[in-house]
Protein backbone atom coordinates (compact mmCIF):
# COMPACT_ATOMS: atom_id res chain seq x y z
CA UNK A 1 0.00 0.00 0.00
CA UNK A 2 0.90 3.59 -1.07
CA UNK A 3 1.92 5.80 1.83
CA UNK A 4 -1.12 8.42 1.72
CA UNK A 5 -1.12 11.80 3.59
CA UNK A 6 -4.15 13.93 4.74
CA UNK A 7 -3.77 18.02 4.84
CA UNK A 8 -6.88 18.84 6.47
CA UNK A 9 -6.62 15.47 8.61
CA UNK A 10 -8.69 17.01 11.79
CA UNK A 11 -11.04 18.35 9.73
CA UNK A 12 -14.43 17.23 8.77
CA UNK A 13 -13.81 15.43 5.80
CA UNK A 14 -10.32 14.93 6.61
CA UNK A 15 -11.39 12.35 10.28
CA UNK A 16 -13.16 10.17 7.23
CA UNK A 17 -10.56 9.44 5.27
CA UNK A 18 -8.23 6.34 5.47
CA UNK A 19 -4.83 7.11 5.38
CA UNK A 20 -1.37 6.27 6.95
CA UNK A 21 -0.69 9.75 7.94
CA UNK A 22 -2.78 12.80 9.12
CA UNK A 23 -1.80 16.03 9.91
CA UNK A 24 -4.06 18.71 10.89
CA UNK A 25 -2.85 22.76 11.50
CA UNK A 26 -0.74 22.18 14.42
CA UNK A 27 1.27 19.63 12.25
CA UNK A 28 2.47 22.19 9.87
CA UNK A 29 1.47 25.21 8.81
CA UNK A 30 0.43 24.72 4.68
CA UNK A 31 1.03 28.69 4.16
CA UNK A 32 4.73 28.27 4.83
CA UNK A 33 6.81 26.77 2.07
CA UNK A 34 9.39 26.10 4.07
CA UNK A 35 7.28 23.93 6.68
CA UNK A 36 5.51 22.18 3.56
CA UNK A 37 9.03 21.83 2.31
CA UNK A 38 10.45 19.97 5.22
CA UNK A 39 6.98 17.83 6.14
CA UNK A 40 7.41 16.24 2.51
CA UNK A 41 10.87 15.68 2.68
CA UNK A 42 10.86 14.09 6.07
CA UNK A 43 7.64 12.32 5.25
CA UNK A 44 7.87 11.17 1.86
CA UNK A 45 3.81 10.23 1.37
CA UNK A 46 3.44 8.66 -1.89
CA UNK A 47 -0.44 9.80 -2.00
CA UNK A 48 -1.73 13.13 -1.01
CA UNK A 49 -5.26 13.87 -0.23
CA UNK A 50 -5.29 17.59 -0.13
CA UNK A 51 -8.50 18.68 1.84
CA UNK A 52 -6.88 21.52 4.31
CA UNK A 53 -8.24 24.94 3.72
CA UNK A 54 -9.87 28.05 4.89
CA UNK A 55 -13.37 27.50 4.80
CA UNK A 56 -16.48 28.91 5.99
CA UNK A 57 -20.06 30.01 5.02
CA UNK A 58 -21.39 32.80 3.47
CA UNK A 59 -20.89 35.42 5.84
CA UNK A 60 -17.10 34.81 6.65
CA UNK A 61 -16.44 34.36 2.94
CA UNK A 62 -18.22 37.75 2.99
CA UNK A 63 -16.06 39.28 5.37
CA UNK A 64 -12.78 37.70 5.46
CA UNK A 65 -12.27 37.50 1.83
CA UNK A 66 -8.27 38.64 1.97
CA UNK A 67 -7.44 35.87 4.26
CA UNK A 68 -9.46 33.28 2.34
CA UNK A 69 -8.11 34.35 -0.97
CA UNK A 70 -4.13 34.33 0.65
CA UNK A 71 -4.32 31.37 2.96
CA UNK A 72 -5.90 28.98 0.07
CA UNK A 73 -3.69 30.15 -3.30
CA UNK A 74 -0.65 29.79 -0.56
CA UNK A 75 -1.70 26.55 0.59
CA UNK A 76 -2.95 25.07 -2.64
CA UNK A 77 -0.38 26.06 -4.38
CA UNK A 78 2.73 24.92 -2.47
CA UNK A 79 0.84 21.28 -1.28
CA UNK A 80 0.68 20.82 -5.25
CA UNK A 81 4.50 22.22 -5.37
CA UNK A 82 6.09 20.11 -2.90
CA UNK A 83 3.79 16.83 -4.16
CA UNK A 84 5.44 17.30 -7.58
CA UNK A 85 8.86 18.09 -6.03
CA UNK A 86 8.81 15.13 -3.65
CA UNK A 87 7.62 12.60 -5.97
CA UNK A 88 3.79 12.04 -4.83
CA UNK A 89 2.26 9.93 -7.54
CA UNK A 90 -1.27 10.17 -6.64
CA UNK A 91 -3.17 13.61 -5.55
CA UNK A 92 -6.23 14.82 -5.41
CA UNK A 93 -7.33 18.12 -4.18
CA UNK A 94 -10.96 19.90 -3.62
CA UNK A 95 -12.58 22.65 -5.20
CA UNK A 96 -15.73 23.77 -4.28
CA UNK A 97 -19.18 24.49 -6.03
CA UNK A 98 -18.53 28.61 -5.65
CA UNK A 99 -16.04 28.39 -8.01
CA UNK A 100 -18.68 28.21 -10.90
CA UNK A 101 -19.94 31.57 -12.48
CA UNK A 102 -22.83 33.22 -10.96
CA UNK A 103 -24.36 33.81 -14.24
CA UNK A 104 -24.36 30.62 -16.09
CA UNK A 105 -26.96 27.61 -17.15
CA UNK A 106 -27.33 25.03 -15.38
CA UNK A 107 -26.62 22.26 -14.72
CA UNK A 108 -23.23 23.53 -13.53
CA UNK A 109 -20.78 21.12 -14.86
CA UNK A 110 -16.99 21.27 -15.32
CA UNK A 111 -16.41 22.81 -18.41
CA UNK A 112 -18.24 25.93 -17.41
CA UNK A 113 -15.60 26.57 -14.31
CA UNK A 114 -13.72 29.62 -16.24
CA UNK A 115 -16.91 31.29 -17.98
CA UNK A 116 -17.66 34.14 -16.19
CA UNK A 117 -17.30 35.66 -12.15
CA UNK A 118 -18.31 33.98 -9.38
CA UNK A 119 -20.60 34.79 -6.55
CA UNK A 120 -19.48 38.03 -5.41
CA UNK A 121 -20.02 36.81 -1.76
CA UNK A 122 -17.42 34.20 -2.14
CA UNK A 123 -15.67 35.12 -4.90
CA UNK A 124 -12.15 35.52 -3.34
CA UNK A 125 -12.31 31.91 -2.07
CA UNK A 126 -13.86 30.87 -5.35
CA UNK A 127 -10.90 32.16 -7.20
CA UNK A 128 -8.25 30.65 -4.96
CA UNK A 129 -9.81 27.30 -5.55
CA UNK A 130 -10.14 28.00 -9.35
CA UNK A 131 -6.25 28.29 -9.18
CA UNK A 132 -5.66 25.12 -7.94
CA UNK A 133 -7.56 23.87 -11.92
CA UNK A 134 -5.41 25.83 -13.60
CA UNK A 135 -2.46 24.90 -11.28
CA UNK A 136 -3.25 20.76 -11.92
CA UNK A 137 -3.48 21.64 -15.11
CA UNK A 138 -0.59 23.24 -16.09
CA UNK A 139 1.43 20.36 -14.15
CA UNK A 140 -0.28 18.01 -15.89
CA UNK A 141 0.72 19.65 -19.27
CA UNK A 142 4.28 20.66 -18.49
CA UNK A 143 5.34 17.95 -15.64
CA UNK A 144 2.88 14.89 -16.75
CA UNK A 145 1.71 14.34 -13.85
CA UNK A 146 -1.85 13.10 -13.21
CA UNK A 147 -3.25 15.02 -10.72
CA UNK A 148 -7.09 14.92 -10.09
CA UNK A 149 -9.22 17.53 -8.39
CA UNK A 150 -13.25 16.79 -7.18
CA UNK A 151 -16.18 19.85 -6.45
CA UNK A 152 -17.99 18.55 -3.54
CA UNK A 153 -21.15 20.48 -2.89
CA UNK A 154 -22.24 21.77 0.73
CA UNK A 155 -20.73 19.22 2.85
CA UNK A 156 -21.81 18.43 6.36
CA UNK A 157 -20.99 16.16 9.36
CA UNK A 158 -19.49 14.58 12.23
CA UNK A 159 -16.16 16.84 13.22
CA UNK A 160 -17.40 19.99 10.97
CA UNK A 161 -16.82 23.63 12.82
CA UNK A 162 -19.58 24.70 14.68
CA UNK A 163 -19.41 28.20 14.76
CA UNK A 164 -22.72 30.37 15.51
CA UNK A 165 -21.67 33.24 12.90
CA UNK A 166 -18.85 32.14 10.29
CA UNK A 167 -19.66 28.16 9.74
CA UNK A 168 -22.23 26.90 7.02
CA UNK A 169 -25.77 26.17 7.21
CA UNK A 170 -26.32 23.00 8.17
CA UNK A 171 -23.88 23.20 11.24
CA UNK A 172 -24.48 26.64 12.78
CA UNK A 173 -28.27 25.72 12.67
CA UNK A 174 -27.46 22.91 14.64
CA UNK A 175 -25.38 24.83 17.02
CA UNK A 176 -28.31 27.51 17.14
CA UNK A 177 -31.51 25.47 17.28
CA UNK A 178 -29.72 23.50 20.34
CA UNK A 179 -28.72 26.96 22.07
CA UNK A 180 -32.65 28.02 21.22
CA UNK A 181 -34.18 24.33 22.62
CA UNK A 182 -31.65 23.96 25.86
CA UNK A 183 -32.42 28.13 26.80
CA UNK A 184 -36.17 28.31 25.72
CA UNK A 185 -35.37 31.53 23.09
CA UNK A 186 -36.59 31.71 19.67
CA UNK A 187 -34.46 29.94 16.54
CA UNK A 188 -32.98 32.75 14.57
CA UNK A 189 -32.47 32.05 10.70
CA UNK A 190 -31.04 33.93 7.99
CA UNK A 191 -32.13 35.46 4.79
CA UNK A 192 -35.50 34.08 3.34
CA UNK A 193 -35.25 30.39 3.37
CA UNK A 194 -35.99 30.35 -0.51
CA UNK A 195 -32.73 29.38 -1.72
CA UNK A 196 -31.53 25.99 -2.85
CA UNK A 197 -28.45 23.86 -1.76
CA UNK A 198 -27.27 20.36 -2.41
CA UNK A 199 -25.77 19.00 0.98
CA UNK A 200 -23.17 15.46 1.09
CA UNK A 201 -22.88 14.00 4.05
CA UNK A 202 -18.76 13.98 4.77
CA UNK A 203 -18.44 9.79 5.35
CA UNK A 204 -19.73 10.43 2.04
CA UNK A 205 -17.10 12.57 -0.07
CA UNK A 206 -14.64 10.61 1.79
CA UNK A 207 -15.48 7.25 0.40
CA UNK A 208 -16.08 9.23 -3.11
CA UNK A 209 -12.37 10.60 -2.93
CA UNK A 210 -11.05 7.09 -1.56
CA UNK A 211 -12.00 5.57 -4.84
CA UNK A 212 -11.44 8.65 -6.89
CA UNK A 213 -8.13 8.76 -5.73
CA UNK A 214 -7.09 5.29 -6.28
CA UNK A 215 -9.11 5.62 -9.83
CA UNK A 216 -9.44 8.77 -10.84
CA UNK A 217 -6.81 10.12 -13.87
CA UNK A 218 -8.88 12.78 -16.00
CA UNK A 219 -8.29 16.82 -16.09
CA UNK A 220 -11.67 17.43 -15.71
CA UNK A 221 -12.64 18.21 -11.93
CA UNK A 222 -15.18 15.67 -11.27
CA UNK A 223 -18.66 16.44 -9.13
CA UNK A 224 -19.64 15.07 -5.87
CA UNK A 225 -23.08 15.95 -5.57
CA UNK A 226 -26.60 13.99 -4.81
CA UNK A 227 -28.00 16.76 -7.69
CA UNK A 228 -30.91 17.17 -5.10
CA UNK A 229 -31.90 20.45 -4.20
CA UNK A 230 -33.22 21.47 -1.18
CA UNK A 231 -34.28 24.49 0.30
CA UNK A 232 -33.25 26.02 3.16
CA UNK A 233 -36.35 26.25 4.61
CA UNK A 234 -36.78 22.24 4.43
CA UNK A 235 -33.41 22.23 5.80
CA UNK A 236 -34.72 23.95 8.83
CA UNK A 237 -37.72 22.12 9.44
CA UNK A 238 -35.61 18.76 9.45
CA UNK A 239 -33.24 20.17 11.97
CA UNK A 240 -35.59 21.50 14.23
CA UNK A 241 -37.46 17.73 13.68
CA UNK A 242 -34.05 16.51 14.53
CA UNK A 243 -33.34 18.39 18.06
CA UNK A 244 -37.02 18.30 18.98
CA UNK A 245 -37.46 22.05 18.76
CA UNK A 246 -41.04 23.09 19.54
CA UNK A 247 -39.93 27.41 19.60
CA UNK A 248 -40.84 29.94 17.44
CA UNK A 249 -38.49 30.21 13.84
CA UNK A 250 -37.80 34.01 13.59
CA UNK A 251 -36.26 35.08 10.18
CA UNK A 252 -33.83 37.81 9.58
CA UNK A 253 -34.25 39.62 5.79
CA UNK A 254 -31.21 41.32 7.02
CA UNK A 255 -28.59 38.33 6.69
CA UNK A 256 -27.82 37.35 3.24
CA UNK A 257 -29.39 34.50 0.89
CA UNK A 258 -26.07 34.08 -0.68
CA UNK A 259 -26.31 32.50 -4.44
CA UNK A 260 -29.89 31.56 -5.00
CA UNK A 261 -29.01 27.77 -6.47
CA UNK A 262 -25.87 26.29 -7.78
CA UNK A 263 -27.65 23.13 -9.29
CA UNK A 264 -24.85 20.37 -10.13
CA UNK A 265 -24.14 17.74 -13.05
CA UNK A 266 -23.57 14.59 -11.07
CA UNK A 267 -23.75 12.38 -14.07
CA UNK A 268 -19.95 11.35 -14.48
CA UNK A 269 -19.45 10.19 -10.61
CA UNK A 270 -23.19 8.49 -11.15
CA UNK A 271 -21.88 6.89 -14.59
CA UNK A 272 -18.31 5.50 -12.57
CA UNK A 273 -20.47 4.20 -9.13
CA UNK A 274 -23.97 3.19 -10.04
CA UNK A 275 -24.40 1.84 -7.54
CA UNK A 276 -23.13 4.30 -4.96
CA UNK A 277 -25.58 5.38 -2.19
CA UNK A 278 -25.36 9.02 -1.12
CA UNK A 279 -26.49 9.04 2.25
CA UNK A 280 -29.69 10.45 2.42
CA UNK A 281 -30.19 14.04 4.13
CA UNK A 282 -32.42 13.32 6.76
CA UNK A 283 -30.27 10.17 7.72
CA UNK A 284 -26.77 12.90 7.57
CA UNK A 285 -28.53 15.30 10.07
CA UNK A 286 -29.52 12.30 11.84
CA UNK A 287 -25.62 11.08 12.78
CA UNK A 288 -25.05 14.67 12.35
CA UNK A 289 -27.19 16.01 15.43
CA UNK A 290 -26.49 12.59 17.35
CA UNK A 291 -22.61 13.24 16.90
CA UNK A 292 -23.12 17.11 17.97
CA UNK A 293 -25.19 16.18 21.07
CA UNK A 294 -22.51 13.81 22.34
CA UNK A 295 -19.98 15.59 22.02
CA UNK A 296 -21.17 19.21 23.35
CA UNK A 297 -19.44 21.38 24.06
CA UNK A 298 -16.44 19.60 23.39
CA UNK A 299 -17.05 20.43 19.13
CA UNK A 300 -14.92 23.05 17.36
CA UNK A 301 -17.02 26.38 17.26
O1 LIG B 1 -23.56 26.99 4.07
P1 LIG B 1 -23.76 28.37 3.62
O2 LIG B 1 -23.31 29.48 4.50
O3 LIG B 1 -23.02 28.61 2.29
O4 LIG B 1 -25.35 28.52 3.34
P2 LIG B 1 -23.36 28.74 0.74
C1 LIG B 1 -25.90 29.77 3.15
C2 LIG B 1 -27.39 29.68 2.97
O5 LIG B 1 -28.03 29.28 4.18
C3 LIG B 1 -27.92 31.07 2.63
C4 LIG B 1 -28.84 30.34 4.68
O6 LIG B 1 -29.07 30.99 1.81
C5 LIG B 1 -28.28 31.60 4.02
O7 LIG B 1 -29.28 32.63 3.96
N1 LIG B 1 -28.75 30.39 6.15
C6 LIG B 1 -29.79 30.46 7.01
C7 LIG B 1 -27.61 30.44 6.88
N2 LIG B 1 -29.37 30.57 8.26
C8 LIG B 1 -28.01 30.53 8.22
C9 LIG B 1 -27.01 30.61 9.23
O8 LIG B 1 -27.25 30.73 10.42
N3 LIG B 1 -25.71 30.52 8.79
C10 LIG B 1 -25.38 30.39 7.47
N4 LIG B 1 -24.09 30.29 7.12
N5 LIG B 1 -26.32 30.37 6.50
C11 LIG B 1 -20.81 28.59 0.69
C12 LIG B 1 -19.71 29.40 0.08
O9 LIG B 1 -21.95 29.11 0.18
O10 LIG B 1 -20.82 27.24 0.30
C13 LIG B 1 -18.43 28.74 0.23
O11 LIG B 1 -19.73 30.69 0.63
C14 LIG B 1 -18.48 27.26 -0.13
O12 LIG B 1 -17.52 29.42 -0.57
C15 LIG B 1 -19.66 26.54 0.48
O13 LIG B 1 -18.50 27.11 -1.51
C16 LIG B 1 -19.86 25.14 -0.02
O14 LIG B 1 -23.83 27.44 0.20
O15 LIG B 1 -24.19 29.93 0.47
Amino acid sequence: MAKRLVTGGTGMVGTAINADLKIGRNDCNLTDWNEVNAFFEKHKPEEVIHTAAKVGGVWSNMHYKGDFFRENVLMNTFVIEAARLHGVKRFLAFLSTCVFPDKVEYPLNPEKIHLGPPHHSNDAYAYAKRMVDVQLRAYREQYGLEYVSVIPTNIYGPHDLFDLENGHVVPTLIHRCFLARERGEDLQVWGTGKPLREFIFSEDVAKLSEWALENYTGIEPLIFSTSEEVSIKTLVEMIVELLNFKGNLVWLSDKPDGQFRKPSDNSKIRAFLPEFEFTPLYEGLKKTIGWFEANYPNVRK
